[in-house]
């Protein structure tokens, strides 16, 4: 037991900052930016401010992805709560937490809430960049009411409080005390580990693992899924240690994108495209980020686009255990292909649009309105939690393989036939300058009223606007959401900008077109899209607003 005296606490002055805004996935800026004087501790008082009275006495769990600051920050947090009154911080070893696993955590102590120290899967190091949210007592992020208050609490904050004592060792298991705080390191795997081993068939996915003719490849991106990884696919289901790649946790991600997809996943797609020609492939392959959260699937040669893998999933999970007994509702944030809604339909259950951002899941689940949901960029979940989690996604995957003895190819080509190919792509305009995205997007804006009815390259256009939703369950409005040009063949084209970086403003283009005929399921995404993608070029002028003749990366 380590006790630390109880020092009188003095508040300690402060300045508002104006940039402290949470974007789609809580406050993102770089490492430099949080490391100016109270920045960090201005945002985590405007939390605690929003949080009381329920914040005395209260429990609250704690971690991070393990980047750059992480561990500074922690020591920064625990001493905040200590001296805002807070009763029990549960902390992961280390200062490590997964997303998912404390979101998971959340739900198992009934906490308050936590705070996840991550900036996902933007880059890490003492250059790159730094995050924090907080989830709330479902173990889901906080909803836009919670972080709109928070952001006006850093309008107007002019103290926070902070107990004046030495930090805490954060690796070594066990109880502490800092002054009237009481702290649990616990291990950051264990918990989250027990929960996969409820919902899945581990003994079936450990045979198809072990058969010598199945080999699978996890890429961990040097990010916070290593450790998981490790406990679960081989010390649990007897995978290789070589099939887990790039699986430790480095404060700077060894210098790369912790970003599941095809651009930055070079390691694991040379892998299953078998480019250094050793003549085989892994069977499967996946990817996961930097805060555990994404995850990318592959089979060997093939790519399933997450929005397939949603719908896949979807359509599969009576094979999985703790799916059998049915699914409530599919729910998909509204860029997300329209795949997973055919299956709904097919399923009879209800499929639910959302805007971008896995905080508006979260009515939907505790309404038991929705049992899976995803999104496009990599995130897919469930119920289990109340984060999108790429573990899980891995092992439905596995769960699915093992019970249908077919390889990744077979199954997606069979949803294919039987549902037809919703052909899906995502173009990224990053780091272009603010005033140019906000142009681009006024008149585009302007245009909107015009567009119905219209007929670019043989396809007519029966919607457009700017996206709008209405929860149900609360019936909070969220206006503003990205805009939408719906044509009449079940093709969509969605222009949004990005509220997750920290450099300049990021333009997202979205395009998805829907072919039945099994004929055409064999062409090349970019080229099944290319009328839609010239489309976008004469409705938006994204060269000429941005001045680039091409996306930054394509996903
Ligand atoms: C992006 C994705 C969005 C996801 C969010 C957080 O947001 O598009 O689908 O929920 O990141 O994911 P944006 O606003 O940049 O498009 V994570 O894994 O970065 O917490
Ligand atoms: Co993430």
């Amino acid at each position: 037991m380590y006790y630390s005296k109880p020092i009188k606490i003095q508040p300690v002055k402060t300045q508002p900052f104006t940039d402290q805004k949470p974007g789609t996935s809580g406050l993102r800026k770089t490492v430099n930016h949080f490391k100016q004087a109270d920045y960090l501790q201005n945002f985590v008082q405007s939390i605690f401010n929003c949080l009381k009275p329920d914040l005395l006495g209260s429990t609250l769990i704690l971690g991070g992805d393990g980047r750059y600051y992480n561990r500074e920050s922690i020591q920064i947090i625990l001493r905040m709560a200590a001296a805002n009154g807070v009763g029990k911080v549960i902390l992961g070893q280390g200062g490590i937490l997964s997303t998912p696993a404390a979101s998971h955590l959340i739900r198992r102590h009934q906490a308050l809430g936590g705070i996840i120290l991550s900036a996902s899967h933007n880059p890490g190091g003492m250059n790159g960049d730094f995050g924090i949210k907080y989830n709330i007592s479902n173990g889901g992020p906080a909803p836009e009411e919670f972080t709109d208050a928070v952001f006006e609490e850093t309008k107007v904050i002019n103290q926070y409080h902070i107990a004046g004592i030495k930090g805490i060792p954060l690796d070594l298991l066990g109880d502490y005390t800092l002054d009237k705080l009481k702290i649990e390191i616990i291990d950051s795997v264990v918990d989250y580990a027990e929960l996969m081993s409820s919902l899945f068939n581990f003994s079936k996915i450990r045979e198809l693992v072990n058969l010598r003719s199945f080999n699978i490849c996890f890429d961990a991106m040097y990010a916070v899924t290593g450790p998981y990884a490790k406990k679960i696919l081989v010390e649990m289901l007897g995978a290789d240690e070589e099939s887990i790649i790039r699986g430790e946790c480095l404060p700077n991600f060894g210098g790369f994108h912790p970003d599941p997809n095809l651009v930055h996943a070079k390691q694991l797609v040379a892998k299953m495209y078998d480019l250094e020609e050793t003549g085989s492939a892994p069977n499967f392959g996946a990817a996961s980020d930097g805060d555990g959260d994404r995850n990318m699937i592959m089979g060997d040669y093939f790519f399933v686009t997450p929005s397939d893998s949603l719908a896949v999933i979807a359509a599969n999970a009576h094979l999985i255990p703790a799916y059998k007994g049915g699914l409530k509702g599919i729910g998909r944030s509204m860029p997300t292909s329209q795949a997973a809604d055919r299956v709904a339909e097919k399923l009879g259950i209800p499929s639910y649009e959302t805007p971008t951002g896995w905080k508006f899941f979260g009515n939907l689940l505790d309404d038991d309105r929705i049992t899976l949901c995803g999104e496009e960029s990599f995130g897919t979940g469930s119920d289990h939690v109340r984060e999108k989690d790429g573990l899980w996604a891995v092992l439905c995957w596995l769960n699915i393989l093992a019970e249908r003895g077919q390889s990744v190819e077979e199954i997606v080509r069979q949803h294919w036939a039987e549902y037809g190919r919703n052909y899906y792509s995502r173009h990224d305009y990053e780091n272009i300058p603010a005033e140019s995205a906000n142009k681009l997007f006024e008149s585009l804006q302007e245009n909107l009223s015009t567009l119905k009815g219209r007929e670019f390259n043989g396809n007519t256009i029966t919607t457009a606007d700017n996206f709008s939703y209405t929860d149900p369950v609360d019936n909070s409005v969220s206006e503003n959401q990205g805009v939408r040009v719906l044509f009449d063949n079940d093709a969509r084209i969605i222009f949004r900008l990005s509220g997750t970086g920290t450099a300049g403003a990021t333009l997202r283009v979205y395009f998805e077109r829907y072919v039945e005929d099994i004929k055409q399921h064999d062409l090349e995404t970019q080229e099944a899209l290319y009328d839609l993608i010239e489309t976008a070029e004469l409705l938006a002028n994204i060269i000429g607003y941005t001045g680039m003749q091409e996306p930054t990366v394509i996903t």
